[in-house]
């Protein structure tokens, strides 16, 4: 049975890899698993059959077989699970390789997702000046303390695992605002995770999908 996965009809960013389609693209090139792609509209994310495999109206989604799946964070645990290359074998370092998966997407995300939100849907408001510089801050306070921990390793807990590949995944929307180069080596350890055979073929997918027609 293939694999298939949902993303944009269109991606809104062009074709810069940030829908949430890249990150299980990417866990699936890590693992080596093939798959297809069923391209949805904004009105056939909300439609009943797309609401049937995500109840919130969104993709990315994942179907094999009789299993559908939502939220890339278990999709993503899932296909580590299934297959080798995405989670140490040790007991311990599994369970920290996970921790850092929930914290890429617990911890880290929230404020950059915040950050979005106020650079470009709320940018029109009369308070957005006002508060821009407020949650830039939150986002710095989690990225002090994640370059601390990062310090001069290559990923976050030995070696690369699926929790490095959320972290990077989110801190790949960090790079328009700027806040990234403040963080020589979050900038470097996103480079990193972009240098990887796996997610070079998983961005040239969403790419050659979303790009500008020339
Ligand atoms: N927590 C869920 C997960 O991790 O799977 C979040 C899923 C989600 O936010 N999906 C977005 C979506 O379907 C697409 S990725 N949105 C449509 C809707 O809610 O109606 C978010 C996204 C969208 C666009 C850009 N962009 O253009 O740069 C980047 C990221």
């Amino acid at each position: 049975m293939t694999i298939t996965i949902t993303a944009f009809e269109r991606s809104p960013d062009g074709g810069k890899g940030l829908a949430r389609d890249t990150r299980v693209r990417w866990a699936l090139e890590e693992v080596g698993q093939p798959y297809e792609v069923r391209f949805v509209s904004f009105a056939g994310m909300k439609a009943p059959e797309h609401l049937a495999i995500h109840p919130f109206g969104q993709i990315p989604t994942y179907e094999d077989g009789s299993l559908s799946l939502f939220e890339t964070g278990s999709i993503v645990f899932h296909l580590a699970e299934q297959h080798a290359g995405l989670l140490p074998k040790g007991r311990n370092a599994r369970a920290r390789a996970i921790t850092w998966m929930f914290a890429a997407l617990n911890t880290v995300e929230p404020p950059i997702l915040e950050l979005t939100t106020a650079r470009i849907f709320e940018a029109d408001k009369p308070w957005s000046e006002a508060r821009l510089p407020l949650v830039k801050d939150r986002v710095r306070a989690r990225l002090d303390s994640l370059s601390a921990h990062l310090g001069v390793a290559d990923w976050l807990d030995g070696a690369f695992s699926a929790g490095d590949l959320l972290m990077v995944s989110v801190l790949l929307r960090l790079r328009m605002s700027g806040i990234l180069d403040e963080y020589q080596n979050l900038a470097a350890y996103v480079a990193r995770g972009e240098a990887r055979p796996a997610y070079i073929r998983a961005f040239a997918a969403q790419f050659a999908v979303n790009a500008p027609a020339k």
